[in-house]
């Protein structure tokens, strides 16, 4: 609450910096720098250092809408975009948590496109929905970065690039190795009872690893009981799971969209009187997660999330990069993956394939874990 409060306090005065010193358009030149300079405020002056820092001697204001600060990931990526876009490093970064709710993300893009920002950069929650607000930034002459979860517009000249995961990949690497390990283990596919706590509707995340776990369960002959979604967060995935559980009594897969979900999802079925852990055949509840932080990979050392796909929330010097790129006058690429691992409590299954693709799994050991960043 307090952190927000301040960071409120801080675009309301880089507001005031923009509105006061940059009355062209929305790319920045040096002679905006200038007037700017000439117009000093507290956001300014604190800016200054920065300006000297930075090559071509001008502070890119970069207005960003954050979807929120629903689980351990988001907060991982909130951080990576304001280490990286700092004053230090020759920023003003205009920062908005829109609390999940796309309105307030349109609301802040438009607040954006009036403060004449050099770059608008959006997380958004959904994928749809974008086309109007979007058209906009790009009449203002503004450049728009998505980062993370991806934009469906029926225009792509909308936005300028985009960087993040490959979601359904994350769900294909997940299914496969459940069904590399049923086999190994000798499990009958049609005696997997598997429940899908899934993300945000609408949001990438959410498509890419439902299909991912939908297509498996078509192809493999899976039950698949139920699929509702914990909207990435520990309350509501731990509520789910408490009423998955009043619902079926043959539960031994729960696949969770996210590493929230699931320590909501573990505290539901513990309070439940189950074991959460990989001997489906002895009774045991598997869990199934994704994103990979620091604290998903210690419940995985400790045998409650069996497997775990790592999706990098490490998104702001990707975004930099583009950045700098275009201030260079480059070209971009308009897509961009990032490679991620998969982590498992044992080497049961060395590695899975994808489209032809091979990709090693990591058992997750407290090495493992000290390495992780987030
Ligand atoms: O997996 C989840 C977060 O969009 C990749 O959103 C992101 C997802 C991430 O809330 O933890």
């Amino acid at each position: 609450m307090k952190k927000k409060m301040i960071s409120t306090i801080l675009a309301l005065s880089m507001v005031t910096a923009v509105l006061t010193g940059c009355s062209g358009s929305g790319s920045g030149t040096a002679a905006t720098t200038a007037a700017k300079a000439d117009t000093t405020t507290a956001a300014e002056a604190a800016t200054t250092k920065a300006d000297s820092a930075d090559d071509s001697g001008k502070t890119l204001t970069i207005g960003f809408s954050q979807v929120g600060a629903e689980s351990d990931w988001r907060t991982a990526n909130t951080e990576s975009m304001k280490s990286t876009f700092s004053a230090e490093n020759g920023y003003n970064l205009i920062f908005d948590d829109a609390q999940q709710k796309q309105e307030n993300q349109i609301t802040a893009i438009r607040n954006f496109i009036q403060q004449e920002v050099d770059y608008i950069v959006l997380a958004p929650v959904t994928e749809t929905g974008w086309d109007t607000v979007l058209q906009e930034a790009k009449d203002a002459g503004i450049l728009v970065i998505i980062v993370d979860r991806m934009v469906n517009v029926s225009d792509d000249s909308l936005y300028t690039a985009w960087v993040g995961s490959d979601f359904e990949l994350e769900g294909q690497k997940a299914a496969e190795w459940l069904n590399s390990f049923a086999t190994a283990k000798g499990i009958d596919p049609k005696s997997l009872n598997i429940v899908d706590i899934q993300g945000t509707i609408g949001a990438s995340a959410q498509i890419g690893r439902t299909k991912g776990l939908q297509d498996a369960v078509d192809k493999y002959g899976w039950n698949l009981l139920e699929a509702t979604t914990g909207e990435f967060t520990q309350a509501k995935g731990q509520e789910v799971m408490e009423s998955m559980l009043k619902s079926y009594d043959n539960i031994n897969v729960v696949y969770c969209e996210n590493d929230n979900e699931a320590f909501g999802a573990i505290d539901a079925l513990e309070a439940a009187g189950k074991t959460v852990g990989s001997d489906i055949a002895n009774g045991e509840v598997m869990v199934m997660s994704f994103d990979s932080t620091k604290a998903s990979l210690t419940d995985v050392l400790s045998k409650k999330i069996t497997l775990n796909t790592e999706c990098n929330p490490l998104h702001g010097p990707r975004v930099e990069d583009i950045i700098k790129a275009l201030e260079a006058g480059q070209t971009v690429d308009k897509k961009k993956y990032v490679d991620e691992s998969i982590f498992a409590v044992d080497d049961t299954v060395k590695s899975v394939t994808v489209d032809g693709n091979s990709y090693d799994v990591t058992v997750v050991t407290q090495d493992v874990i000290d390495q992780r960043a987030y």
